[in-house]
């Protein structure tokens, strides 16, 4: 029987290994690890657990809150708190950053999550899961602040998420690759399934809510347009469309077999960047699929490099694949030429 391997051994060894685990970082990792372990028992009980349904409560976004996101929301903030590795938190269900209350001491790490991504797959058992990112404070002198949070993407320590689909599934970078996990439920244990994790560079298969294509910009029409001809268009290749509207199920496929997703600008509401949000949702998953040699741009330019103006800020998403998500920017960047002519 080949040796298994724990995701604390994992975080050991890579300490030991390559030095750039600190402790404190070490233990966040395996909190929210923990906390996802108990979301993902909530989401296995399902209609049994009375988890299903709105909780009829809306958050900072204007969105109704389902029950589940608010449990998730919990467990993350009640596993995270008093560990003493954490100053504050912020999450897609609170409007501002979560202090870690003066009984705990603090620690020089921020975290932010989407506690229940895909919300509207809950009710009907498809795949969700929870995102998470994590930030350095430059400066512990003084309290922490939402100010703290603004930092761009690249300089996050980890990001991760979590997948509660047929399996449990743990995916994680700390700045050195990608790894995956999967859930044991009778040991209660994650193990290593995966690692080295590497995106194929070229893919026929793209993600996206195609009834919104009328309301795109045109270089986004362009792409699809041209995906769409298959064959017998200038790409000269037949194209697949997977959509299952939970971010961490997409990206989730596309780390295992290559492909691109797209949540673009909308003219519907031209004042919003896209639907999708900066800092704990492209963010963490620009940070993990770059990792593992793909790309994520807004068109524009690279989503790691958007320096954030707030913390529910919105970004247009495109990610995956290199050599399509390149596609993409060039045909942004060729667009914004040829209307400045
Ligand atoms: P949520 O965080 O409120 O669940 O919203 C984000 C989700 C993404 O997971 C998914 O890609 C997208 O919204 C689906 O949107 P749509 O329903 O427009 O297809
Ligand atoms: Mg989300």
């Amino acid at each position: 029987m080949s040796k298994r391997v724990s995701l604390t051994q994992y975080l050991v060894e890579q300490q030991r290994e390559h030095g750039h685990i600190p402790g404190q970082l070490r233990l966040l990792i395996e909190v929210v690890a923990r906390a996802c372990k108990r979301i993902s028992i909530s989401v296995n009980k399902g209609a049994l657990g009375d988890v299903l349904g709105s909780a009829e409560t809306e958050n900072v976004q204007g969105e109704m809150q389902k029950k589940l996101d608010i449990i998730a929301n919990e467990v993350l903030i009640e596993a995270n708190e008093w560990g003493g590795h954490l100053a504050a938190m912020a999450s897609e269900e609170m409007e501002g950053i979560y202090v870690v209350p003066n009984r705990f001491p603090q620690g020089e790490y921020m975290l932010l999550f989407d506690p229940l991504d895909g919300s509207s797959n809950i009710d009907v058992n498809v795949s969700i899961g929870t995102i998470f990112s994590v930030l350095k404070r430059d400066d512990s002198s003084r309290p922490v602040s939402e100010a703290d949070f603004l930092q761009p993407g690249r300089q996050q320590a980890a990001a991760g998420y979590c997948v509660y689909g047929p399996q449990t599934t743990l995916v994680l970078t700390v700045g050195d690759g990608v790894a995956m996990f999967t859930l044991d439920r009778e040991q209660g244990s994650w193990v290593l399934t995966q690692d080295g994790i590497q995106i194929p560079e070229d893919t026929q298969e793209f993600a996206a809510n195609m009834s919104n294509l009328r309301h795109w910009a045109p270089p986004m029409r362009r792409y699809i347009d041209e995906c769409l001809a298959g064959t017998e268009g200038a790409r000269g290749k037949d194209f697949n469309m997977r959509w299952i509207a939970s971010m961490v199920a997409d990206v989730h496929r596309i780390l295992t077999r290559g492909g691109v997703f797209i949540y673009p600008w909308d003219k519907r509401e031209p004042q919003k960047a896209g639907k999708l949000r900066l800092m704990y949702e492209a963010n963490p998953m620009g940070f993990l699929v770059e990792q593992a040699g793909g790309a994520a741009t807004n068109g524009q330019q690279r989503i790691l490099d958007i320096q954030p103006d707030t913390l529910h800020q919105r970004v247009s998403v495109m990610i995956g694949s290199k050599n399509e998500v390149d596609r993409l920017t060039r045909y942004h960047h060729e667009a914004a030429q040829s209307s400045q002519l």
